[in-house]
């Protein structure tokens, strides 16, 4: 079945009750409580939800996230390292230990329930990917700073999504050793992490499903990342990697799958990651993939030196498929040259690409527009929706030069 009609037959079983774990009348009851006012604190976090180190050059913290500077990919590899790869966290990464930490996989649409540790799942056929893990609202906060419009969520700018070279097991090959059943059609895997709180109720771990065929297609159950063991924040010791898919889908520390013969809804693919809004349907329009984007590797605000020449870096990405090219405007929109894509792309996950420029004394707003080999291209202007997802349209980023 194609992601869509997946999404499609979904949102009939949404409307018309047919659900699992998550249902219609539960979301009622949430906003009801939210609407009331019944807002609760969740409980202490830990004084710094992130372990690894966050230098101000390299990350700019947003509450228990923190976003990639675009500054700090400039002159890097296609993989972004470790030591700048955005951290999203619902609540802290949690202290997990590897030796006594096990993986169950059990429910409907399997025979029985199974357990997998560390080392059997190290000792199955290992395998690795070049994947992007990109927030749904990677680029949320441009809804309001060049849309003038009001949307809920973290406001990221273009740093919460990161390139990885993600090693460990396919899903398919773990849950066809759970005894994987014909009649399973949902995977949904949760977290080990703190449940997560909302206007004072526990929506429990942070769990989306996805599609048995999504599943059996291209999703990892990771160990390692860009070759070594995966780091605390990016989901030790493994993680669920879906490609292409919003980031919320790969689930970090995961420790159960829960395997189904029907659909599975969680308040991930019921009260958030759908897209809410007007033109939407009132229970909200589901989706799963990521969309094209472009960024320039530099900050907002960048100095030049005026009638010098200098050389403009970015990336640009596509859940499509690979980028065909990218346009730059150093003059907020009114000429465009193509840039020059430089460098390898395994898996053809993101493009760099680079152009020169000799900027005049004073304010300049610049631009990069990409479009995917599928002929997807960047709008002017980003669709509203409620909670800030997918924004796609060209990013005007302000710099000077002196
Ligand atoms: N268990 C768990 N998994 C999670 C999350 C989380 O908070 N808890 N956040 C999700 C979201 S919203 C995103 S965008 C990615 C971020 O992955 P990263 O922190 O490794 O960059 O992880 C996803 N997996
Ligand atoms: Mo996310």
């Amino acid at each position: 079945m194609s992601e869509g009609a997946y999404d499609e037959r979904r949102l009939r079983d949404f409307r018309a009750g047919r659900t699992r774990g998550f249902s219609r009348r539960d979301l009622l009851a949430l906003t009801a409580a939210v609407g009331a006012g019944a807002a609760v604190p969740g409980p202490a976090l830990a004084a710094s939800p992130i372990v690894k180190p966050l230098p101000a050059e390299l990350f700019r913290p947003l509450g228990t996230n923190a976003e990639t500077r675009w500054s700090a990919l400039r002159g890097q590899g296609y993989y972004v390292p470790v030591d700048r790869f955005f951290v999203r966290n619902h609540t802290v990464t949690p202290a997990i230990d590897a030796a006594t930490w096990s993986l169950e996989v059990s429910g409907s649409g399997v025979r029985g329930s199974t357990r997998f540790g560390l080392d059997d799942l190290k000792a199955l056929p290992r395998e690795t990917r070049p994947v992007a893990i990109e927030c749904a609202g990677n680029a949320r906060g441009h809804f309001s700073s060049q849309q003038g419009q009001t949307v809920s969520g973290t406001a990221w700018g273009l740093g919460a999504i990161g390139v990885g070279k993600w090693t460990g097991v396919r899903l398919s090959t773990v849950l066809r050793r759970a005894g994987l059943t014909r009649d399973a059609v949902d995977v949904q895997p949760s977290g080990l992490d703190p449940d997560f709180v909302s206007g004072g109720v526990d929506l429990g771990p942070v769990r989306r499903p996805f599609p048995v065929s999504k599943a059996l297609d291209d999703v990892l159950l990771a160990y390692e990342l860009n070759g070594e063991p995966l780091p605390p924040d990016h989901g030790y010791p493994v993680r669920v990697v879906v490609p292409r898919w919003i980031g919320i889908s790969s689930i970090k520390w995961v420790g159960r799958i829960e395997v189904s013969a029907e659909p599975l809804f969680s308040p991930w693919n019921t009260q958030f990651y759908r897209l809410f809004g007007p033109g939407f349907p009132a229970e909200g329009q589901p989706f799963d993939r990521q969309v094209v984007k472009s960024a320039f590797e530099l900050d907002a605000g960048t100095s030049f030196t005026a009638g010098a020449r200098t050389r403009l870096t970015g990336r640009s990405w596509s859940a499509d498929g690979p980028i065909r090219h990218v346009e730059v405007s150093t003059d907020g929109g009114t000429t465009w040259r193509r840039a020059r894509p430089y460098g390898s792309t395994p898996g053809g996950v993101w493009q760099r690409w680079e152009i020169d420029w000799t900027p005049a004394a004073g304010s300049h707003t610049l631009l990069a527009r990409a479009t995917d080999v599928r002929g997807n291209t960047q709008p002017d202007v980003a669709r509203y929706n409620t909670l800030g997802y997918v924004f796609d349209a060209v990013v005007r980023v302000p710099v000077i030069a002196a």
